[in-house]
């Protein structure tokens, strides 16, 4: 408690406070004058006269400046040239200390153009959907942009997905092209990109809608190139302009689909249009993380994640801010490879997740200290909760004390930051995400999504009142499942499946997520995707996955199968393999547990609350097992599981 009570020291400013209070009155009394004024951050083709129609009721509409029409990459680059066409736009450092790249926002531009045309002489027509599967590098964020300067929907898929996992997302986005690379370094491995991409479209049957496979040259590895269908990247850029007239899209055009987990095995398309998406990318950068006319900004997300989409690309740019993309992996090839960057680029925004300042913790203070991160001004967090002491820690000897640390909690589904502290304007609070931005109104509900405390302190279900610009529109094929997931909990607000707790002050800590949604190192991972995979395996009768607190990843996961018959078990070795080739590995299962029976409900639902404390070890304390059909399975289990660990 001692040391969270340094909670305010990072100062607050009586003016900057009294700015964002007047902010939050605007929208309080008159929030389409405050949201048309937020619009003008960007550049339309036509200015929208109403910002929000929206209804979180009957089957849910969400519209945002609907008669405006722009768009996107034009926000991001050319409405730049006139007065900043030199200054660098992009910093690309390579895996290899010795590479890197800079492009400014006029060479980003001639470089979107040519990408742009491409995909146009290719067929890749407005509205169609565009896979874009790489690393760390200069195209991806070319293909994004060029995507919107098309009109093409984006779909940036992660490189750790397995072809399966891919496969069935180019189905449900009905994706006709895809950009990849070869291979990715990935510290001293090598990621096959291509050769999933040539699995996840044989593993299709049929390549569904897929046309045009285009290679980007990342390592030079050599790669099967199918006739007619796969291109090379940058042959087909050589050939064309530099000069690409951006098409002129409604405010309620699709930008792009991101895929993310969800309580059911289905992945899910959330789906973002344009008008809505760049004023709040724009604000929600500009308003949490300002920049002045040097900064240059780091975000360390993965572009394939909605960070990614909205602070590494969209918002810098469309701010006209340097961003800078790293390829490589934070302790490659040796510790402290991002305290290099950082001093020789003079990064001065640096925004990252809890699970890696955790790992970097473990390095220890000295490596840090031996840089300078000078440059420095600003801290920034989100993903997952950041305890006190990570908060601390990279107040302390990362921003050496001077630089305020903004815990930011967001989703795919919010397209940007909704809790986040003004710095300046208010204090902050280790491990809490203190407040709504300006805008935004947060409720906590009881476990029937009613309001029963509507201020000072309350635990409960994290819902907000009113739209914002950015909010996802629907998810791709499934409105149903749109308005179930979010709506129907406390009707008239939108739920975000997570826990939070608020103090007497309004501060808000998100406490987890409340549905089967697992949260390793920051990517999220429904339990029925896990069960889904396991159950491809044929002597699996049934299978429950769960999430346990892990050191570095915040949460890890177990996995407790039941076998078909004891005589034809796998071994468990081999289910691990299942979860990794058909998920991704990223949700490898630090345990998987062969077990006779998993504790069930007396209608038949898995107690998955059972299963948590078993895995944690914390058997002292199962709390009621009255609503078990059958309570002689937990000292059976618990038996079980301790053979095993
Ligand atoms: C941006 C992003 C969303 C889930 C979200 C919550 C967790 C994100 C957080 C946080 C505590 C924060 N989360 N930020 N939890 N504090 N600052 O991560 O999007 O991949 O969709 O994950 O991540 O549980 O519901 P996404």
């Amino acid at each position: 408690m001692e040391r969270t009570t340094l909670w305010d020291i990072t100062g607050v400013d009586p003016d900057k406070a009294r700015a964002v209070a007047a902010m939050r009155r605007q929208v309080a009394t008159d929030p389409d004058r405050f949201w048309l004024d937020q619009a003008k951050r960007i550049a339309w083709d036509t200015f929208p006269t109403v910002a929000c129609n929206t209804s979180f009721d009957g089957d849910v509409s969400i519209r945002w400046y609907e008669d405006g029409t722009l768009n996107a990459s034009v926000s991001c680059l050319d409405r730049h040239l006139a007065t900043r066409g030199d200054q660098t736009a992009l910093i690309w450092q390579g895996d290899d200390a010795a590479i890197s790249r800079k492009l400014t926002f006029r060479e980003l531009h001639s470089e979107v153009c040519r990408f742009a045309n491409v995909l146009c002489g290719l067929g890749v027509r407005r509205g169609d959907r565009v896979a874009i599967h790489l690393p760390m590098v200069t195209e991806g964020f070319v293909a994004m942009l060029a995507c919107a300067r098309i009109g093409a929907v984006h779909v940036v898929l992660f490189g750790g997905f397995s072809p399966e996992g891919i496969g069935e997302r180019l189905i449900d986005s009905g994706a006709v092209a895809v950009v990849t690379c070869d291979t990715a370094r990935r510290g001293a491995k090598r990621v096959p990109h291509k050769e999933t991409i040539d699995a996840a479209l044989s593993h299709a049957g049929t390549i569904g809608a897929v046309r045009n496979v285009i290679v980007v040259r990342v390592t030079g590895d050599d790669v099967p190139m199918k006739e007619g269908r796969d291109h090379d990247y940058t042959a087909l850029v050589a050939q064309a302009s530099p000069e690409c007239v951006p098409e002129i899209m409604r405010a309620e055009d699709p930008l792009f689909l991101l895929y993310t987990s969800g309580s059911t095995g289905k992945p899910k398309a959330i789906v973002h249009t344009t008008g809505g998406y760049m004023v709040w990318a724009t604000y929600t950068v500009d308003v949490t993380f300002p920049s002045e006319p040097d900064t240059t900004h780091w975000c360390t997300a993965d572009v394939a994640w909605i960070t990614g989409h909205t602070f590494v690309v969209y918002g810098p740019l469309s701010n006209g801010t340097t961003t800078l993309i790293y390829e490589g992996l934070p302790g490659w090839p040796q510790a402290g490879r991002w305290w290099d960057i950082i001093d020789r680029y003079n990064v001065s925004s640096f925004f990252t997740a809890p699970t890696a300042i955790r790992s970097l913790m473990r390095d220890g203070d000295d490596l840090p200290r031996r840089y300078s991160l000078a440059s420095l001004r600003r801290l920034a967090s989100a993903g997952e909760p950041i305890s006190a002491d990570a908060w601390l820690w990279f107040y302390e000897e990362i921003g050496q004390k001077r630089c305020p640390v903004i815990d930011m909690w967001w989703q795919t589904e919010t397209a940007g930051p909704m809790l986040s502290a003004i710095a300046g304007a208010q204090p902050l609070k280790p491990g809490w995400a203190t407040t709504p931005i300006p805008g935004l109104f947060a409720s906590i509900t009881n476990e029937k999504g009613e309001v029963v405390t509507p201020e000072g302190e309350a635990e409960g279900c994290l819902c907000f009142d009113s739209s914002w610009p950015g909010q996802a529109r629907t998810i791709w094929g499934d409105h149903k499942r749109f308005r179930e997931t979010y709506f129907t909990f406390s009707p008239g607000r939108y739920f975000s499946g997570d826990g939070a707790r608020r103090d007497e002050y309004g501060n808000l800590m998100i406490t987890g997520r409340m549905d089967d949604v697992i949260n390793v190192s920051g990517h999220r991972i429904g339990t029925a995707e896990i069960e889904d995979a396991v159950a491809t395996d044929h002597s699996i009768a049934e299978a429950a996955a769960v999430g346990i607190s892990h050191d570095l990843k915040g949460q890890g996961i177990v996995v407790f199968v039941v076998a078909r018959s004891e005589k034809v078990a796998p071994p468990v070795g081999d289910l691990a393999r299942i979860i990794s080739e058909r998920v991704g590995r990223y949700a490898a299962p630090e345990r998987v547990y062969l077990v006779n029976e998993l504790p069930k409900t007396r209608s038949g639902k898995i107690v998955r609350r059972l299963l948590r404390k078993i895995a944690s070890g914390e058997t002292d304390s199962l709390g009621d097992l009255s609503s078990l059909a059958d309570s002689s399975v937990v000292p059976a289990l618990i038996a079980q599981v301790t053979a095993q660990s």
